[in-house]
């Protein structure tokens, strides 16, 4: 039997992932929040997890580095997706992609008056295909994380951010003003694995499956 790697990252994807690998059989040996091991066994001799950053998932799955990955919606559509066979969304991990402000900012107005806005994100390719749909001129700043501190210091006047229990957005005076997309994370299977490996990894596409259809 061939060696099935499953590259998925730490934090609440790989926490809202067990029950799915429980339910194809599949048993961490191991926390990776308690280890440092980036390679992780399994009760299953031909299944090991990779524990890899969220916004690499897309590229180990592409380049054959793991058969198959877990990735937010958020992430596989800034990465493009080539080459991945995305089968399954997998309804974990939810949550919001959404512009929101200072409390105090009229943004309804900017918007109106056709103002200029400096808008700080992570997600550069959702941001900029959102405001030029509303024919929006923005400048885009490229942040790597803690996007809700640029509108506190004046580096942006919006961020475009994830969003889920809206408790970050509260605690920094920030708030939601457009709803860009709802997201969730997704099952990804490298192509060619997917014709290599089928006997192996279609069972376990089809137990991720059938959680998914109970309502988890
Ligand atoms: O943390 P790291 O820099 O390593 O990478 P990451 O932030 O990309 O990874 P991780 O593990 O934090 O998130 C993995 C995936 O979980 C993301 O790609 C999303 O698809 C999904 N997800 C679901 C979220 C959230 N909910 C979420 N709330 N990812 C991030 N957040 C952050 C958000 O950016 C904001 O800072 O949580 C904060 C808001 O949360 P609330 O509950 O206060 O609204
Ligand atoms: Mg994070």
């Amino acid at each position: 039997m061939s060696q099935i790697t499953i590259a998925l990252s730490k934090g609440r994807i790989f926490e809202e992932t067990k029950p799915l690998l429980a339910a194809a059989g599949i048993i961490p040996a191991e926390d990776p929040e308690s280890s440092r091991k980036l390679i992780i066994g399994t009760n299953r001799e031909d299944v090991r997890l990779l524990i890899v950053r969220a916004t690499d998932v897309p590229t180990y799955v592409q380049n054959g580095g793991a058969d198959l990955g877990i990735a937010g919606k958020d992430v596989l559509y800034e990465h493009g997706g080539e080459g991945l066979y995305q089968p399954l969304d997998l309804q974990i991990a939810k949550c919001r992609m959404m512009v929101a402000v200072h409390k105090d900012v009229d943004y309804a107005a900017s918007v109106r008056r056709g103002a200029r806005l400096k808008v700080a994100t992570k997600y550069v390719k959702i941001a900029r295909e959102h405001f030029a749909e509303k024919g929006m001129h923005v400048d885009l700043i490229k942040l790597y994380g803690s996007m809700e501190l640029a509108p506190l210091v004046g580096l942006a006047d919006a961020i475009v951010d994830l969003v889920s229990t809206g408790g970050t957005l509260r605690a920094n005076n920030l708030v939601a003003v457009e709803d860009i997309m709802p997201i969730s994370s997704r099952l990804v299977v490298n192509q060619a694995s997917l014709k290599l490996k089928r006997a192996q990894i279609q069972p376990i596409i089809d137990a991720f499956a059938a959680v998914v259809s109970k309502g988890n």
